[in-house]
């Protein structure tokens, strides 16, 4: 690996025609795979049986894991957490619209958007990055049919008071846990709350099943009714008696899932030793704020966030550009919020989301996983310490030298 010897701009990508310093690249959101043998096996017994979908032995055995796992009585699996939320929104019978935080993955307003419900996007908190109650009590109308908070970063909502409103109006309130799995709050997993919660499975997550989601709920009925829409509107006994689509998970996915189900506790242990050393290591820079873990609850640290404040020597961008070069992809989500991207700007790119704008510009994510070790971290450490070091020097050549933007890597 290359090492950030002389420690000057002419040492990095950027400017220079060095190597990166990273040899292969380093996502955020680089897959976990657990144990390659359990996998295999599993896959194995998939092929023999030939029993490939329709609530295959592995989609059950899955839904009951992660029902222990996350302490619900009722885990529905479903092909991905936007079908999740579709289901979600069609199992609640949602009409009109939605309140929603706009600082969110995309995802979670087009899930709405796409069965024709509005979503109402509201600001969030800048403590923790989710839903602002008293924008959520602002918004609601007669048109309101839900409350949709977003566990983001796998940050529990402030879920006492969203309940709060979400009762004195007669509202249902969900959340959109695809970031949260593992996450607990007041020493309660999240899974449990509101009157449902849907969580990812996707590649980049902490546990994924290549593709996948889960509906978890203690709510009986309501799974019964989740179950009947992902399979086109079946019951056990196949008659159709609802407006269902297809949102089943396949039972590869679900060999996928439970192998790295397994593997949580040691993800989660790694998490932790990574981003212990990124706090450690950054903690001390100007204008570097680090996103400090839930107060009254935890997270599997799948997500490291760091704010770039204006007394740093050296903004977002400029460090984002510096570390892609070399290969170090760390991401700026979500940049725009939801209400300023094109599909919903007409109706919401007006003033009035003053966190979620500020959010949107100022923060970094940072690489976790399997793909880190500490030695990793070490130099992602040492290149952020560089940039900083070096802000004005790399805030001048950014701005006077031409950029060579083509690069895929510099356009995410
Ligand atoms: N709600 C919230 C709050 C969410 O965060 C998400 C998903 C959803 C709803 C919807 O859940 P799903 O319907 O997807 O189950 C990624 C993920 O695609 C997306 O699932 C996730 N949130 C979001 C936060 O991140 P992108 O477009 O930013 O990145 P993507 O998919 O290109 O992957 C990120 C990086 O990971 C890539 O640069 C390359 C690397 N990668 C990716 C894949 C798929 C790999 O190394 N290997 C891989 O197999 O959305």
């Amino acid at each position: 690996m290359k090492v950030l010897s002389k420690r000057d701009v002419s040492s990095l990508s950027r400017f220079s025609e060095e190597a990166p310093l990273f040899p292969s690249p380093l996502h955020v959101g680089g897959p976990n795979i657990g144990s390659p043998d359990r996998l295999f096996t599993r896959l194995q017994e998939v092929i023999d049986r030939r029993w490939l979908t329709n609530e295959g032995p592995l989609v059950q055995e899955l839904e009951k894991q992660f029902a222990g796992f996350l302490g619900v009585k009722h885990c529905v699996a479903v092909a991905n957490a936007t079908l999740g939320l579709q289901l979600a929104a069609r199992a609640l019978d949602l009409k009109g619209e939605v309140l929603v935080p706009s600082f969110t993955f995309i995802g979670t307003a087009h899930a709405l958007s796409w069965i024709g419900l509005k979503p109402v996007f509201c600001d969030v908190l800048f403590d923790n990055h989710t839903l602002d109650p008293e924008d959520v009590r602002k918004k609601i109308t007669p048109k309101t049919s839900a409350i949709l908070g977003v566990h983001l970063w796998g940050h529990p909502c402030h879920v006492a008071a969203l309940q709060e409103i979400a009762d004195i109006h007669s509202l249902p309130l969900l959340f959109d846990a695809a970031q949260a799995l593992g996450s607990s709050l007041d020493g309660r997993k999240i899974g449990g709350f509101g009157r449902l919660e849907v969580f990812s499975l996707h590649a980049t997550k902490i546990v994924n099943a290549l593709e996948g989601g889960l509906i978890t709920t203690d709510d009986r009925l309501l799974a019964g009714r989740l179950r009947r829409l992902r399979n086109f509107g079946f019951t056990e006994l196949g008659t159709v008696v609802d407006f269902g689509t297809n949102a089943k998970m396949n039972e590869f996915s679900a060999a996928m899932g439970l192998t790295n189900l397994e593997a949580y506790p040691a993800l989660a242990a790694l998490n932790n030793r990574i981003c212990d050393f990124y706090r450690e290591g950054l903690v001390d820079l100007k204008g570097i704020r680090l996103m400090s873990p839930p107060e009254n609850g935890t997270t599997s640290q799948h997500y490291f966030v760091l704010e770039v404040t204006p007394e740093s020597p050296v903004c977002r961008n400029s460090i984002y550009e510096v570390l892609r070069a070399e290969n170090l992809l760390v991401r700026r989500y979500f940049e725009p919020g939801c209400h300023r991207t094109l599909p919903y700007t007409e109706e919401h790119a007006r003033p009035g989301l003053p966190v979620t704008d500020r959010l949107s510009q100022c923060l970094l994510q940072l690489p976790t996983g399997q793909q880190m070790n500490e030695e990793s971290a070490q130099q992602v450490v040492d290149l952020i310490r560089l940039c900083h070091k070096l802000g004005p020097e790399i805030e001048e050549r950014l701005a006077h030298h031409s950029v060579d933007l083509s690069s895929s890597q510099l356009l995410r």
